[in-house]
């Protein structure tokens, strides 16, 4: 049997219901990018309120690119679908029942989309779909005109297949129907997400027509937010987990994550909001210390274990916390390579890089470090580069940083340590094959990699400090492997 709200009596008592009359709900925020992490995060959020505090915010769920069958399952399910929060010590689950509505732009049609978009009620738009969705340059935040989507989007405007696209076209119907605009919402890992949203979408409409976009900059707001809830692709073994934990109903859109979660939000809307500060989420007017922050000490991290991990063999996050050397030389990174070059004031940083090693520990969760090793190209820059920039301006060591990079290189060469082919994703895997491919192994493989301009900009390469900080740590992994690399830095703090 199905989850469905036919079969909601049939859950276990100890799983949260909407308790609530879900025919008040309305798509007021259409989100785009109904991936894992959406589903545990932000409708959790409005799930609460809907529940606690009568609140009417609901969502129309988009795909647009991948997740077909997801839309598809939400559909014949009611729009319900359940989250379990994993904790090693026991799991609760949820079901969400603020989702309206759910569409796919090939299933359904790119139009239905937009007119999905121009509904007079829409007031938000948020969007999770990973960073390669924006068709951005990583390294300077900026529109990259070239990417084929924006090519296809600015040679078939009332047509398109990008993100950014498909907000431009959406505010333009809304301006043409004399609708209020909606606010712009990313909650994406990178750094000043509402900054990067709105370069890439004012970048495009500028290509179109500079009216349209003078009135975007009028009448848009694009707040930055701060997200945080780890929730780890779902596999076979977590969705026959999630079907014992609802007494037998199959939920194929159920999602399982970490019982903590954060958000910080710029509080910058220009047609209303939730009252998400309810449930939580803290409402500022500067977000980018927090982002700096998580994305530094967290996702860099996360970044460096992953690329190490996945080469010594450890294929999850909480695998990488039985080796004391790895635990050591996270903390290290955080606290003496990230932590300085933030601007977060009044926030105890070392707490915080205990709780973030606690949370790596949960054995529930079974994070792989392949997943968060992916899209490299576009979580270099934020959760590592700038960092370095910062330490060579202050004349710093940055020997943990220098080895993720190192890692990251000697991952995306395609080889494990035991002369295995690693399956790498990433939106620019044919440029890294192609300098991968007419590299020779060492020395000349790091300059290769540093060529690549969307990721290390201009200046990172001419800096022979970093060129040769790097390159020796490329040769560590080399010569001694992951494992020893690692076990050698830390025997050197
Ligand atoms: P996912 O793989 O489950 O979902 C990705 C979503 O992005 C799907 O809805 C897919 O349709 C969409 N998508 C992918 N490429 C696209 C493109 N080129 N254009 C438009 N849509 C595209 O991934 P998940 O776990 O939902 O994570 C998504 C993003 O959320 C991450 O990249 C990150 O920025 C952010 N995030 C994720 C966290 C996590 O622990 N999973 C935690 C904090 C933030
Ligand atoms: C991870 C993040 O996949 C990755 O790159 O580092 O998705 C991480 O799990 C979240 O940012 C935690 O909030």
């Amino acid at each position: 049997m199905k989850l469905s709200s036919k079969t909601l009596s049939n859950l276990p008592k100890n799983i949260i219901v909407p308790s609530y009359d879900r025919t008040k709900i309305k798509s007021r925020i259409v989100h785009l990018g109904f991936g894992a992490f959406h589903r545990a995060h932000q409708a959790v959020y409005a799930d609460e309120l809907a529940e606690q505090f009568g609140s009417d915010w609901g969502f129309c769920e988009v795909n647009l690119i991948g997740g077909e069958q997801q839309i598809v399952d939400l559909n014949a399910q009611g729009c319900l679908y359940s989250v379990a929060e994993m904790a090693p010590e026991g799991w609760s689950s949820r079901v969400v029942g603020v989702v309206r509505r759910a569409i796919h732009g090939e299933i359904d049609g790119i139009n239905t989309v937009l007119e999905a978009m121009a509904e007079p009620d829409i007031a938000i738009v948020s969007i999770t779909i990973t960073e390669k969705g924006y068709c951005y340059q990583p390294s300077t935040g900026k529109l990259a005109e070239n990417h084929p989507l924006i090519q296809h989007d600015i040679a078939h405007p009332q047509t398109p297949k990008s993100a950014p696209g498909l907000i431009v076209e959406a505010l333009r119907l809304r301006r043409e129907r004399h609708l209020p605009a909606f606010t712009v919402m990313s909650c994406d890992n990178m750094p000043e997400n509402g900054h990067v949203t709105c370069n890439v979408i004012l970048g495009l409409a500028r290509i179109q027509s500079e009216e349209l976009a003078q009135w975007i900059e009028d009448h848009v707001s694009f707040p930055s937010t701060m997200v945080d809830r780890i929730v780890p692709a779902v596999t076979p073994e977590t969705l026959d987990k999630i079907t014992h934990k609802l007494g037998g109903i199959i939920d194929p859109v159920g999602v399982a994550c970490e019982p903590f979660r954060q958000w910080v939000i710029e509080d910058n809307f220009v047609n209303g909001r939730p009252e998400w500060e309810k449930v939580g989420a803290e409402l500022v007017q500067d977000v980018l210390p927090f982002e700096e922050m998580k994305l530094r000490m967290l996702n860099g991290s996360h970044s460096f274990l992953a690329y190490l991990g996945y080469l010594a063999g450890y294929a999850h996050i909480n695998d990488c916390m039985q080796d004391d050397n790895y635990v050591a030389a996270a903390r290290h990174l955080m606290l003496k390579e990230q932590a300085p070059t933030l601007r977060a004031q009044d926030v105890d940083l070392v707490a915080y890089a205990d709780s973030l090693i606690e949370r790596y520990h949960n054995t529930a969760l079974q994070h792989r470090t392949w997943q968060i090793a992916m899209d490299g190209t576009q979580k270099l820059p934020q959760r590592m580069l700038d960092s370095v920039r910062y330490h060579l301006k202050h004349n710093r060591n940055f020997d943990c940083l220098a080895l993720g990079i190192a890692g990251w290189m000697r991952y995306v060469g395609g080889i494990n340590e035991l002369g295995q082919p690693i399956e790498v994703s990433d939106p620019h895997l044919t440029q890294l094959q192609s300098l991968v491919n007419t590299s020779k192994e060492g020395p000349e493989r790091v300059n290769a990699l540093l060529s690549l301009d969307l990721v290390f900009g201009n200046e990172l390469p001419k800096n022979q400090k970093f060129v040769d900080c790097v390159t020796l740590a490329y040769m560590h992994l080399i010569s001694y492997g992951a494992r020893q690399s690692v076990a050698k830095l830390v025997q050197g703090f």
